[in-house]
């Protein structure tokens, strides 16, 4: 094949670049078939410094503008601008890019419950009218003697203000508890409407405009909390209102989940709209009879990626893989369509797809890729798009020619953790609450909370740092949440289940076995980070830990991160007080006053702060040494001391006996 993607350059030792033994054997396949990965275009082409270190611009023409990293306050840019003006500008525009992505998709799903209350839709309906109620309240709205529609139309026009609203401050700003927004509003932080704060955004890191780093991060760090707060909240929230909120569920993961006897469909992207479709479609009768009279045992339905993990999280539809593995998964020959539709989707996946005659179906206005086969997929009659695909894949089975290999790697896990859940698991049907996690916080069994969450990246070794992150803080007792690719990444290692438990520390290990969850609780996709932003809140407000998010022990991560969806993630964490690490790389130069002021100065404003580190166990050092510095703080070092002092009598005791 003339177009064939042949692996250039330099060639990859394949157990060097992914821990994930399904990928490693994959890429193994793909060097015998001639075919390139992303693994084999990162090893050749080398990451540019400048950009790296975010020392150069190139928002106007008088550039553009490089300057050096080793001499970083040796030149200026031609307008003037300073390397602290630059990389501001830079981590700015780079905020307002994901908040961009996340709010896209959660007006869209906005846009979709709107049309779905006002009857005009009728392929999907409001699932979960508790939550709906819920919603409401949160947001002020008066519940008692309302129809659904009636409410439903209310909660509408409040949450439209998230992207629309001009002035005045978003809706979920009502969640956010008491101290956090006076110090948001005493720096003039708290969002509007995400398109004036994305529109601010990009006007102020204009040539010419705002040229004072200080200022220009007030402005990103409101930009990202109308990611957290706004748009990517509305998403999570109105998908659960929608498609009903996840409760837990045994999944299984891994490439192993494809089935050579079966049409085997992968959906990846974001938005969820699309795979609940699919979802109804590959269970219509009409349909499986014709896989079958194609020689199908049936269709298998499976997910990758962010719509993959809401799918796994809402319904136990079985997860192949996380972002790094979109490649090497077509590889095995056994795919017989992927549909995507917005976010993370390689270009490359058009050539991979053509190497094994795997149909790539774009389905979105927004996200088309030249090569891919487009069809339409409109919420209003949403089964045209989705059966198509099914027949697609159908005909694709029926005329396989090349050869098979699936990877035999499964494991199974639990997911499906809302912070709903969360309260309702630790608090009991009766008192569903967070006191009981507070309370094992406080008295030490449970040393802190963690978010790991992110994607995974070429540039490091898939999985290896998510990993072995998160091994080894529930081994020092700190209870893991995760998100997106990470979380499939741990589900691969075999962490998400309960048994996983004699993995972790004493204490955490005594309130799993007790409640029987595991240590590593996975919460959905990346908009799906707003369910630890309510969590936090929620133990802010529960008591016994401080006043405002600040103060609680808790830490971020996003060890194998790629994306600018990871950074307005991360902005949001920081400005909402949590200390939040980063791997791979860092876009900015160390020894600058934009370095400190990230790493340092905001947290001695009130806020989180930034970390960087490569190697997991130096990140989870420094993320338990913060847990730790809170936990000295609240004044509740002592009762962790006692803890561990309680467990070693015991160790002694049952030794002795
Ligand atoms: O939003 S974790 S690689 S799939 S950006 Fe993308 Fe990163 Fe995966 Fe989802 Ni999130």
């Amino acid at each position: 094949m003339e177009d064939k993607p042949k692996p250039k350059g330099k060639e990859i030792v394949i157990r060097d670049v992914t821990t994930c033994e399904a990928t490693a054997q994959m890429l193994a396949k793909a060097r015998k078939d001639d075919v390139e990965t992303q693994f084999d275009r990162a090893a050749n082409m080398k990451a540019c410094p400048i950009g790296a270190d975010s020392a150069c611009c190139k928002h106007c023409f008088m550039g553009p503008c490089r300057l050096n990293a080793k001499d970083p306050y040796g030149k200026v840019g031609v307008c003037g601008a300073s390397i602290d003006t630059i990389m501001a500008r830079n981590f700015g525009r780079m905020v307002a890019t994901g908040t961009a992505c996340h709010n896209d998709h959660g007006m869209a799903m906005l846009d979709l419950f709107r049309d779905v209350v006002a009857g005009k839709i009728i392929d999907y309906e409001i699932k979960d009218i508790h939550k709906l109620e819920e919603v409401a309240v949160t947001i002020g709205i008066e519940t008692e003697n309302k129809s659904v529609k009636e409410l439903a139309t209310e909660v509408y026009k409040e949450l439209e203000k998230t992207y629309t609203g001009v002035e005045g401050e978003i809706p979920f700003a009502k969640r956010v508890p008491e101290k956090t927004l006076e110090l948001w509003r005493k720096n003039d932080m708290v969002p509007r409407g995400a398109m004036r704060e994305i529109m601010e955004m990009l006007s102020r890191t204009h040539i010419g405009m705002d040229q004072d780093y200080v200022n220009i991060m007030k402005q990103a760090s409101r930009t990202a909390l109308v990611d957290g707060w706004g748009g990517s909240m509305v998403a999570t929230e109105i998908s659960d209102i929608l498609y009903g909120t996840p409760s837990p569920v045994a999944v299984e993961v891994n490439m192993g989940v494809l089935k050579e006897d079966q049409v085997n469909i992968i959906v990846h992207g974001h938005e969820p709209n699309l795979f609940e479709s699919v979802l109804a479609s590959v269970n219509d009768p009409g349909l499986i009879q014709a896989a079958k009279d194609a020689g199908a045992k049936g269709i298998n339905l499976v997910g990758m990626c962010c719509s993959g993990a809401e799918m796994l999280s809402r319904h136990g539809v079985p997860h192949a893989g996380n972002f790094s593995s979109t490649e090497p998964i077509l590889v095995t020959g056994a795919v017989d369509a992927m549909a995507v539709d917005i976010q993370c989707i390689q270009q490359a996946l058009v050539k991979v797809a053509e190497c094994y005659n795997t149909p790539l179906i774009t389905t979105n206005s927004r996200c088309h890729i030249e090569g891919a086969t487009h069809i339409a997929f409109d919420e209003h009659d949403p089964r045209t798009c989705t059966e198509e695909i099914v027949i697609k894949a159908i005909s694709r089975f029926k005329n396989r020619s090349l050869p098979i290999e699936i990877p035999q790697k499964k494991g199974q896990g639990v997911h499906g953790f809302s912070h709903e859940y969360i309260n309702y698991m630790l608090g009991g049907t009766f008192r569903a609450s967070y006191a009981p996690l507070n309370d094992n916080i406080i008295n030490g069994r449970i040393r802190g909370v963690a978010g790991v969450v992110g994607c995974t990246n070429p540039r490091v070794k898939q999985d290896y740092v998510h990993v072995e992150l998160v091994k080894e803080l529930i081994k020092n007792d700190v209870l893991v949440v995760q998100t997106g690719c990470s979380q499939v990444a741990l589900a691969k290692a075999g962490l998400t289940t309960p048994e996983a438990a004699h993995l972790a520390g004493p204490g955490l290990r005594e309130v799993c076995e007790t409640v029987g969850m595991p240590p590593v609780l996975g919460l959905g996709s990346c908009v799906d980070n707003t369910r630890i932003l309510i969590a936090c809140a929620e133990m802010v407000k529960t008591g016994g830990l401080g006043d405002s998010i600040a103060d609680l022990p808790v830490a971020g991560a996003a060890p194998e991160y790629m994306s600018e969806k990871a950074i307005a993630i991360g902005q949001y964490f920081v400005a909402s007080g949590v200390f939040t690490i980063f791997g791979v790389t860092f876009p900015l130069v160390e020894g600058t006053k934009f370095h400190k002021y990230l790493f340092e100065e905001f947290e001695q404003q009130g806020f989180g702060k930034w970390g960087f580190s490569r190697d997991p166990y130096e990140m989870a050092r420094l993320m338990i040494a913060h847990i730790d510095k809170k936990r000295k703080a609240l004044g509740i070092d002592k009762a962790r001391d006692r803890v561990l002092m309680d467990m070693a009598d015991r160790q002694k005791l049952d030794s002795a006996a």
